[in-house]
């Protein structure tokens, strides 16, 4: 459980609120002793449109009597921050986790013990998932293992194995490698690569915002002279954002463009440089020598730059992302992807599949369209998004019981939670 229990509280911070839910069902049964179990059982809250839990706190805990100047810790900042995270990848996650909760908690129904035809039914909702054939063989092999070495029985008994797994196999050669290359005292350039409609322009927008916000000097560099309205959709998002875009006009020379950009953001101190390029996939070989030379004129005015070369891939094109990533990684450097409109998809899984199958980091996720629906990259923070009900309700469930001194129930076909019934 404490696997669950630290994602519940690390996302969606309503421990305080379970706590006093817990106290006053307490309280409930010493003043109503006829009051039955079902009807005492805490709710398990599925939504969480924005994390506010400050003022939930400030009537719990003493502690937050200190800070009535109306500052707060550093660790109340973080709990906040870490919380609307969780928010937002519940929300960007949505159709995805529908879709996972309901064919995980199905499975559990129908297979109670676990064994070989379990694993089978369990690959199989991993592949059709977009999790990519390789990942779930890894994933189910070491779910087997695991099952073995802890003597786990029940299927219902392996959910938080299963979460706990995908985070290991996201991890496994951990490097940190989704953090961005990005310095203070030098001029940092990144380059957004990838086929038409990927999304890239509007990540731009997005990242600028991002930068911006964290009070970096941002400029963008308009190098999609291919696309008539390219130059301006750059131009849209400089504005909308409040940042200056270099461009040249339409047709002319993407690398001329990156070697303006540059001086321009050399004069004015700039921190950050986003260069727009063009998606031209059934252009491949022309677009590629396109690439190589910006990225040549890049690095020769800025040393070791760009220093991020990003691959937009839309999350809603499945396996057909992943291809264009090989090709991509077959003749240019990709140090990260950018995984776009994962909250139009019911089959959030393709992250694995990106990042086992092609050992390329996912740096940042799309959340939808919003300005602040661009999230870096998390493994906790995804999974939780994938599988938050089922995480809270196990939590809600097990703590009950603990507080009651019962012995954990299992949800069985026909008093399944809410989520789990079709
Ligand atoms: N729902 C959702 N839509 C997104 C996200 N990211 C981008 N989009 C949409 O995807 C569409 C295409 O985005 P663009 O930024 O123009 O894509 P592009 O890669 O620059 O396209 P080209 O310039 O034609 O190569 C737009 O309608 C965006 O609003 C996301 O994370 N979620
Ligand atoms: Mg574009």
């Amino acid at each position: 459980m404490s696997f669950f229990k630290r994602l519940k509280d690390k996302f969606s911070g309503k421990s305080s609120d379970e706590e006093k839910e817990l106290k006053d069902l307490d309280q409930d049964e010493k003043q109503d002793s006829e009051s039955s179990k079902e009807d005492s059982k805490p709710e398990p809250k599925s939504t969480l449109p924005e994390a506010q839990p400050k003022e939930e706190k400030k009537e719990e805990t003493k502690d937050d009597f200190e800070f009535d100047d109306g500052l707060i810790s550093i660790e109340e900042f973080e709990e906040i921050e870490s919380q609307k995270l969780g928010a937002k990848f519940k929300q960007g996650l949505e159709k995805s986790r529908e879709n996972f909760q309901e064919q995980l908690n199905n499975l559990i129904a129908r297979y109670r013990t676990v064994d070989e035809d379990f694993f089978e039914a369990l690959e199989e909702m991993l592949i059709t998932a977009d999790v990519g054939f390789n990942t779930v063989m890894e994933l189910v092999d070491e779910l087997r293992t695991e099952a073995q070495r802890r003597n786990i029985k029940e299927t219902s008994d392996l959910k938080e194995v299963i979460v706990e797994k995908i985070v290991e196999i996201y991890e496994q050669d951990d490097d940190h490698s989704e953090v961005m290359n990005l310095e203070d005292g030098r001029l940092n350039v990144i380059l957004m690569v990838g086929v038409n409609g990927v999304g890239k322009t509007t990540t731009i927008g997005k990242l600028a915002h991002r930068y911006k916000a964290e009070g970096k000097k941002v400029m963008l560099a308009a190098g999609d002279t291919f696309r008539a309205g390219a130059i301006n959709q750059l131009k849209v998002w400089g504005e909308r954002v409040g940042v200056d875009v270099v461009s040249q006009s339409e047709g002319s020379d993407p690398a001329a463009v990156m070697y303006d950009a540059i001086n321009a953001a050399k004069h004015k101190d700039v921190d950050i440089l986003i260069c727009d390029t063009a998606g031209r996939l059934q252009n491949k070989a022309n677009l590629m020598n396109e690439l190589e030379k910006m990225k040549h004129v890049i690095g020769k005015a800025v040393p070791d730059a760009p220093h991020e070369v990003l691959l937009c891939l839309d999350a809603t094109t499945g396996q057909n992302a992943l291809s264009q990533a090989r090709s991509f990684k077959e003749v240019t450097n990709v140090t990260g992807i950018v995984l776009t409109k994962l909250d139009g998809t019911a089959k959030g899984g393709i992250v694995l599949a990106i990042r086992n199958e092609l050992r390329i980091p996912v740096k940042y996720v799309g959340l939808g369209e919003k300005l602040d629906d661009l999230q870096p990259f998390n493994p906790e923070s995804y999974v939780y998004g994938l599988f938050a009900d089922m995480i809270e309700e196990t939590v809600d469930e097990y703590e009950y019981k603990e507080e009651h001194g019962e012995p954990v129930e299992r949800a069985e076909d026909g008093e399944a939670s809410s989520h789990e019934q079709k």
